[in-house]
């Protein structure tokens, strides 16, 4: 037996570079496309990738937090492990927002960062590109990571880094090489997928669970990103507690925005105020605990897959910690024989909507642009959110159907991240169309992206929401430091020009309809990148519809945003 495994693995072993092994070990993965700029470190693994280039496209980008960032709106819209590799020190730190906001957002995203020469590393000798402590600024950044020390280490590691972004918590992972490791040859055995354990969930915690929720008279449900690959199950919970689901930003579209009991952030926090026991579901429940208060009348339940984050704001009465979907499927299988009977509360949730759209009318400039944007973009295609006027009024407003058709920065809320990771979304689906809107502010983080669009000919579409400033910011100065404004005010370039100049399609629209007309003739064009400029005024505050003030357990003051 133990001489068959032996002569087994001998035939399976093979003399290979570190390179061509971790090239080959990313394809067994199910990577397709690593997004990338290259530099010397780096240069072994990329002629792996070029001898490799049917299995694994290698997309390269203009800036390393573009190649990032498209590696996480790939990961967003796939739901799969995406990767990207830059060389070390200013190349790593470039990606770092995006990087960031990956960790933030739980995105499978694999950093594979070069290293300077083995045996020099922290001996400061001043080599191109060497900063102190490279893996631990990367620790900070990731919750697992290693560094690749010969050709044989290669698929077992990348195997680790795999299985590392889907357990627990989950998230980005990365993986350092060094520059003269890339390239050495060693014999190396490849190594399968290692298995997602999956904890085992807790039976009595889901009966816990469902007795509570059965005799909940006004259950909540919130969704968050944890809750993406559950969409059917929140929704069917949902319909048997008649619970409305509050989604914000990460949950948007799992349960769909035709169905009256999913609600938006303001009226998600009446419902808060009216609960006697909320569910959240791999959210952070960051502003119902922290901005709307809690107090003994209110049984929280969470389900996480990172076991820390129940109890981190305030101690839930049941935590079940594990994958949401085979969590919620107990739950439905043990909720009916707990559950009081329901009537419908449609009609009363439909009401409400109605109110709160009242409410909303406010927002009028933004609201009016949106649906002028969903009449033109198909149900399946994918909106990808900014930090702009119209990104958060979206948040709150623009009716969304599906999971993972709604891309939103979730906490880090960085701006400039949407045109880079909006392309990363569109290169990963070329099936159907992805969107990006955009202030004038925002774009100019990514904008040389564009030429990766047309490199890579990537049928992007982007709406730029030209106010000639960072609106945000100006309407805090206008409204809370007596019009003293500064830093506010932007140069722009003729926005027009500038896409055209890199041989994309490129129109100005004028109003909601002129938007429509030319999003049309946009959204028809499959073969390369198209920018809408929309110049645009002064719009509307939507901060009261966000930060807002407690419901619950004392103190009234909102909290104030930094
Ligand atoms: C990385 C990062 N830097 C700074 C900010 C602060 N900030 C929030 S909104 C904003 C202005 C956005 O301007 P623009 O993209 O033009 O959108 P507008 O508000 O004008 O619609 C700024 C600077 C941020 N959120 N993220
Ligand atoms: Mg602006």
């Amino acid at each position: 037996m133990a001489r068959a495994r032996a002569k087994k693995n001998a035939a399976a072993t093979q003399e290979m570079t570190t390179g061509e092994a971790a090239v080959g070990a990313l394809a067994a993965h199910g990577i397709g496309a690593i997004y990338a700029l290259p530099g010397v470190h780096n240069d072994d693994f990329f002629d792996a990738l070029a001898r490799s280039s049917e299995t694994i496209r290698t997309v390269h980008t203009r800036h390393e937090q573009g190649a990032a960032y498209m590696a996480l709106g790939a990961a967003l819209a796939t739901g799969k492990p995406q990767a990207y590799c830059v060389v070390p020190g200013p190349g790593l730190l470039n990606s770092s927002a995006a990087l960031l906001t990956a960790y933030g957002m739980n995105a499978p995203v694999l950093a594979i960062v070069g290293q300077i020469a083995q045996q020099d590393i922290g001996k400061g000798f001043g080599h191109l590109h060497e900063i102190g402590d490279q893996a631990g600024i990367i620790a900070r950044l990731v919750d697992w990571s290693a560094r690749i020390r010969s050709p044989e280490e290669a698929p077992r590691l990348i195997a680790r880094a795999m299985q590392s972004m889907f357990v627990e918590r989950p998230g980005p992972a990365a993986l350092e090489c060094a520059i003269d490791i890339w390239g050495r040859s060693g014999p190396v055995r490849p190594v399968a997928p290692l298995p997602l354990r999956e904890p085992a969930i807790d039976d009595d915690a889901v009966k816990a669970a469902a007795k509570r929720l059965g005799a909940a008279k006004r259950p909540l449900i919130v969704a968050g990103g944890g809750a993406l690959d559950a969409s059917a199950e929140v929704t069917e919970l949902a319909h048997l507690l008649q619970a409305p689901v509050l989604s914000y930003r990460r949950g948007r579209g799992i349960v769909s925005d035709r169905d009256p009991l999913s609600v938006n952030l303001p009226l998600g926090r009446e419902l808060w105020a009216e609960a006697d026991v909320v569910l959240g579901v791999g959210t952070h429940l960051h502003m119902p605990l922290l901005h709307w208060g809690i107090d003994r009348n209110l049984a929280v339940i969470r389900i996480d897959s990172d076991p820390q984050m129940p109890a981190r704001i305030a101690k839930p009465k049941v935590a079940l910690i594990g994958n949401a979907r085979p969590i919620l499927r107990r739950l439905l299988d043990l909720l009916p024989a707990h559950n009081i009977r329901r009537k419908s509360r449609a009609d009363e949730m439909r009401e409400r909507h109605a109110r709160m759209q009242k409410r909303l009318a406010k927002l009028a400039p933004q609201l009016a642009y949106l649906s002028a944007i969903r009449a033109e973009l198909p149900e399946d295609g994918i909106f990808v959110d900014e930090v702009t006027q119209l990104g958060f009024a979206a948040r709150l407003a623009f009716p969304v159907y599906r999971p993972r058709t709604f891309l939103s920065p979730g906490y880090q809320d960085n701006l400039g991240y949407g045109f880079a990771t909006a392309l990363g979304a569109q290169d990963a689906r070329r099936d159907v169309p992805v969107l990006s809107i955009t202030g004038d502010g925002g774009f100019l983080f990514t904008a040389t992206e564009m030429a990766t669009a047309m490199r890579h000919r990537i049928a992007l579409v982007t709406i730029l929401f030209n106010d000639g400033a960072f609106g945000n910011v100006r309407r805090i100065q206008q409204e809370r430091y007596g019009n003293r404004l500064i830093a506010s005010d932007l140069a722009n370039p003729d926005f027009v020009k500038f896409a055209e100049s890199f041989g994309a399609a490129a129109m100005r629209a004028a109003s909601p309809p002129e938007l429509s007309q030319a999003l049309r003739a946009a959204l028809a064009r499959r073969d390369g990148p198209t920018l809408i400029e929309v110049p645009v005024g002064e719009m509307p505050s939507p901060w009261e519809f966000i930060l807002m003030a407690r419901v619950r357990g004392g103190e009234t003051k909102p909290r104030r945003r930094g």
